[in-house]
């Protein structure tokens, strides 16, 4: 009865658990302008003219927007990129990232 395959007090329990991935959210502003942002969006995260435009548009109405989602560095280094971009033109443009449920 010390098998572990028989003896549920002792059977290992394998948890190995995908690590999660982690959205990046545009968050609106009243300063940046709406073609930089969809130029930045277009850039850093592969879009078309036609879904940058829809997520900057949902972002300015709602307050955020969900861009993307990545394994967590690559969130956090496009999150980075898009908002330094941003910074170097003199807006305030943020994105952040937080992890999927
Ligand atoms: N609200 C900005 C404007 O009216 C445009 C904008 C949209 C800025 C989305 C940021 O995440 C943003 N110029």
């Amino acid at each position: 009865m010390s098998n572990n395959t028989t003896n549920p007090q002792t059977k290992a329990k394998p948890k190995v658990e995908r690590p999660r991935l982690h959205k990046v959210i545009l968050v609106n502003d009243d300063y940046t302008p709406r073609e930089f942002v969809v130029m930045v969006l277009k850039g850093v995260f592969g879009m078309n003219e036609d879904q940058a435009s829809r997520v900057m548009i949902t972002a300015h109405q709602k307050g955020s927007c969900v861009v993307a989602v990545y394994a967590r560095d690559i969130a956090e280094t496009k999150a980075t990129e898009a908002t330094d971009a941003g910074r170097g033109a003199g807006f305030p443009l943020l994105f952040t990232t937080e992890p999927e449920e």
